[in-house]
């Protein structure tokens, strides 16, 4: 199989020092903002970021997670069929008034994070949404867009992203397969 290296360990970690700092820079520091991972990867990045923002800041940045899975019937039609459902909020934090900063590794379709606004907006009135992500791939199917992009690769739809994260892959690295 090809595949081509997108980023390795350490440009990776420069793409979430830089995140980190536009974060705080856009928000002007970030006692308003709550960082919101979607699982499995994108939650791991959302940590590894507070964790950077808190090294800058000198103080934490409030955390929570969502899981959101793609409805399905039929495992083998996983990406052709199905809309991404939430599956668990995990936000222990009042959002009225607050700035969620929606984070995940791969924005594609833009389908997982429309499901994720709906379980944020459940949840009360943010007085803004933001997303983050390493990589987008274009291929948009709705109106929405990142705030804060790691790296834009422009991919074929028959193309695949692969994000390895140390902590559930063992190490840093995002490549591109042609399938
Ligand atoms: P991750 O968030 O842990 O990385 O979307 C569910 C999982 O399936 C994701 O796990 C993602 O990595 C993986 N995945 C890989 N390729 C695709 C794809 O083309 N579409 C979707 N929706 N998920 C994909
Ligand atoms: P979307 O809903 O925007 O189509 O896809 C976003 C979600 O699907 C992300 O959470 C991401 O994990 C996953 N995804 C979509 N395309 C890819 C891809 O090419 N590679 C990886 N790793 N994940 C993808
Ligand atoms: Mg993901």
């Amino acid at each position: 199989e090809k595949f081509t290296e997108l980023l390795d360990g350490p440009s990776m970690n420069r793409a979430i020092t830089r995140i980190a700092h536009e974060i705080i820079e856009r928000n002007k520091g970030i006692d308003e903002c709550i960082l919101v991972g979607i699982k499995t990867r994108g939650d791991y990045l959302a940590k590894r970021l507070a964790d950077r923002i808190k090294m800058i800041e000198g103080k934490p940045i409030r955390t929570g997670e969502l899981d959101i899975t793609l409805y399905r019937d039929d495992l083998s039609k996983k990406y052709e069929t199905g809309e991404p459902r939430v599956k668990d909020v995990d936000i222990n934090y009042v959002v009225e008034n607050q700035k969620i900063i929606l984070v995940d590794d791969v924005l594609f379709t833009g389908r997982t994070i429309r499901a994720a606004l709906d379980a944020v907006m459940d949840l009360g009135r943010p007085s803004q949404i933001q997303l983050a992500v390493l990589i987008d791939r274009g291929h948009r199917e709705l109106p929405i867009r990142a705030d804060y992009v790691g790296k834009n690769i422009p991919t074929s739809s028959t193309e695949q992203i692969v994000v390895n994260i140390s902590e559930v892959d063992g190490e840093d690295k995002v490549t591109l397969h042609k399938m």
